[in-house]
């Protein structure tokens, strides 16, 4: 059932997605991340296609990096290895079983941040943060119970925007803004809208074609969620690391490639 959905809206909504258990874990698991030094919070992470203000995001696993200090390679394998360790076994055996339900397997992670999304945040454009041939999935769980004043993710159901990828091409994100401006795509948007309210505890699932956007974040509140970027496919992301002033990390570029290694593409996923 869920799987005639998925195609359908090209998102998913999940309630209760985490126990009570689990999500006392969660808790104590983040807190213990945020106290570590590479936990700071950096825009370098940031979707560069989007409008963003005072969003940042903290890294908490990268499949695949890359730094210039060799060095410190074991100090940040280590720090995703907490991730690995107490925050993956959490979270990721939910995550495989809606992808087995899905006909996915082999599933793997990418990357994962957490993003933090200030009071007065402006929305973003709706967007897709990727190309179908890249065969990625996002998955974001609020850390906190969350409701649409905070500016919570806005999914697009494909069955009634879906047709306006087809009017721009892949890659052509400028005309992002534009495109949702005239009066009948705007209706369509209001009935393509989900109900973006999540409590701490739901996840939404949703892939690299699926419209989407952040929503102003009009509460006083730091809007707080994590953020899983998985694939079945051979694609590979390489993101390479450097080191703020203060000793965090931050991203300074990523490449993704499909399996036989030819490039997709070149900048920030
Ligand atoms: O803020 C959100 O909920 C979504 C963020 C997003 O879609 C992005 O940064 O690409
Ligand atoms: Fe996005």
């Amino acid at each position: 059932m869920i799987k005639e959905q998925f195609e359908e809206q090209k998102y998913l909504q999940f309630k209760d997605f985490l126990n009570e258990d689990e999500k006392n874990k969660l808790t104590q698991v983040i807190e213990e991340l945020e106290n570590h030094k590479f936990c700071n919070k950096t825009t370098s992470v940031n979707n560069q296609y989007v409008e963003n203000t005072g969003r940042t995001q903290a890294i908490l696993f990268s499949e695949n990096f890359n730094t210039q200090d060799v060095t410190l390679v074991e100090e940040i394998r280590d720090w995703f290895k907490i991730s690995v360790d107490k925050l993956f076994p959490i979270v990721l055996p939910k995550v495989e079983s809606v992808f087995r339900e899905l006909g996915y397997d082999n599933l793997r992670l990418l990357r994962t941040t957490v993003h933090y999304i200030p009071p007065g945040e402006p929305h973003q454009s709706i967007h897709h943060d990727g190309d179908a041939l890249e065969k990625t999935f996002f998955v974001s769980i609020p850390l906190h119970d969350t409701n649409p004043e905070q500016g919570t993710t806005e999914l697009y159901n494909d069955k009634y925007v879906g047709h306006i990828r087809n009017n721009y091409g892949i890659y052509s994100w400028s005309k992002l803004k534009i495109m949702w401006s005239d009066t009948k795509t705007k209706e369509l948007l209001k009935k393509a809208k989900n109900n973006n309210v999540y409590n701490y505890g739901d996840a939404i699932l949703y892939r690299d074609i699926t419209f989407h956007r952040g929503g102003t974040n009009n509460s006083n509140i730091v809007r707080k969620f994590l953020h899983f970027f998985l694939t079945y496919s051979d694609t590979k992301w390489v993101d390479y690391y450097d080191f703020t002033n203060t000793g965090g990390l931050k991203m300074i570029r990523s490449d993704s490639y499909f399996g036989d290694r030819s490039k997709i593409s070149s900048g920030y996923n």
